[in-house]
């Protein structure tokens, strides 16, 4: 079973949910698929906190949108996940309580409007750059879950990139605003592809059971030649002095993030951690009547009353 698992991911094949897997691949599926979707319902909220202060119609329209989107994208990932025997109720607990863990990039605030555009240009941006080689990940249910994402994640990058251009044709205090959310989500931006190579516990794994397709670092090099010139057409600076083309490599440098504000952010010491979560477990208690309820129409449907049944279909023969 075990030489049919490596040539199924040898051969470039997808592992599907009945099949064997080592229990490593399972339990390294089910981490990286939770932290994706936890990732997903945390993200709603820093974007969340401007729908009731959009300055448009339009612009409350798209935002609307671009966070239920992200609710989506949970609801696939939580699925997939079960595929590989997860219990929902069992991951959320796990984030709530903390044991499991999402992007560090949303326990940033979004300060002003301008974060919302950043958020769609850099966050959405690095997640499309982590997420299509993740369409060809060994795991057919994410795989494929991933492609309609990354189709979602293109439009809530462009929706971004719009409303910042929008906002650098306008006043000089709409250009500072930019400027200022890019300074702030710049650098945090980076730490999202996870740590340099060389501290990656589990990529050199991942990448030969076919789960990851490039490492961290390739990624974010990836991210940053794709943004600098989206930069420069925007009129934004990028805060890192290092940044400069670098001819014989035919990719940019650029510097080293804080990867001290990266492990004390992933440790709960970032400057939203707290907020986050106490909002999600607020959420969750909040819901807990929806569940019952729920659960109590599904043992309904599931076993009815017999004259229900027969007022549906007839009493059977005798
Ligand atoms: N934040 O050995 P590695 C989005 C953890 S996009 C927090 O390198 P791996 C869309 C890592 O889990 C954001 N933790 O790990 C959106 C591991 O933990 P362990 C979500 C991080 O898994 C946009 C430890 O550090 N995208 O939500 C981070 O091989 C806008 C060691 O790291 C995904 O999750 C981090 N940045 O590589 C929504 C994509 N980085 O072992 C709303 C799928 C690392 O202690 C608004 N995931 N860690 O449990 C992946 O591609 C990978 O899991 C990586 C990390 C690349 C994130």
């Amino acid at each position: 079973m075990e030489q049919h698992f490596t040539d199924t991911i040898d051969a470039g094949r997808r592992i599907e949910p009945r099949d064997w897997m080592p229990d490593g691949y399972r339990k390294t599926m089910i981490r990286q698929i939770a932290q994706h979707a936890h990732s997903e319902i945390i993200g709603m909220q820093p974007e969340g906190t401007w729908i009731t202060r959009a300055p448009s119609l339009r612009r409350k329209a798209i935002l609307l949108a671009k966070v239920q989107d992200e609710a989506g994208h949970g609801m696939y990932l939580y699925s997939a996940a079960e595929t590989l025997g997860a219990d929902r109720g069992d991951l959320t607990r796990k984030l709530i309580d903390g044991r499991q863990k999402y992007s560090s990039i949303f326990n940033y605030p979004a300060l002003s409007y301008a974060d919302v555009g950043v958020i769609g240009w850099l966050v959405d941006g690095a997640a499309i750059v982590n997420q299509v080689p993740l369409c060809r990940s060994s795991y057919g249910p994410y795989a494929r879950a991933m492609i309609r994402i990354c189709k979602e994640e293109s439009f809530h990058q462009r929706q971004g990139y719009e409303l910042l251009l929008a906002m650098m044709n306008g006043t000089s205090a709409q250009r500072a605003m930019v400027q200022d959310a890019a300074d702030r989500y710049w650098w945090p931006s980076l730490m999202m592809f996870g740590p340099p190579d060389a501290d990656s516990p589990n990529t050199a794994q991942s990448m030969k059971w076919g789960i990851k397709r490039h490492t961290n670092d390739e990624l974010r090099q990836r991210f940053v030649d794709m943004t600098v010139p989206q930069a420069a057409r925007l009129g934004v600076t990028l805060p890192d002095p290092d940044l400069r083309w670098n001819d014989e490599r035919g990719h940019y440098d650029f510097g080293e993030p804080d990867w001290e504000e990266f492990k004390a952010v992933l440790s709960g010491a970032g400057p939203c951690n707290a907020e986050r979560s106490a909002r999600r477990r607020a959420a969750h208690d909040d819901g807990a009547w929806v569940r019952e309820a729920a659960l109590a129409h599904a043992a309904r449907t599931r076993n009815p009353p017999a004259e229900r049944i027969f007022a549906a279909t007839g009493a059977p023969d005798a």
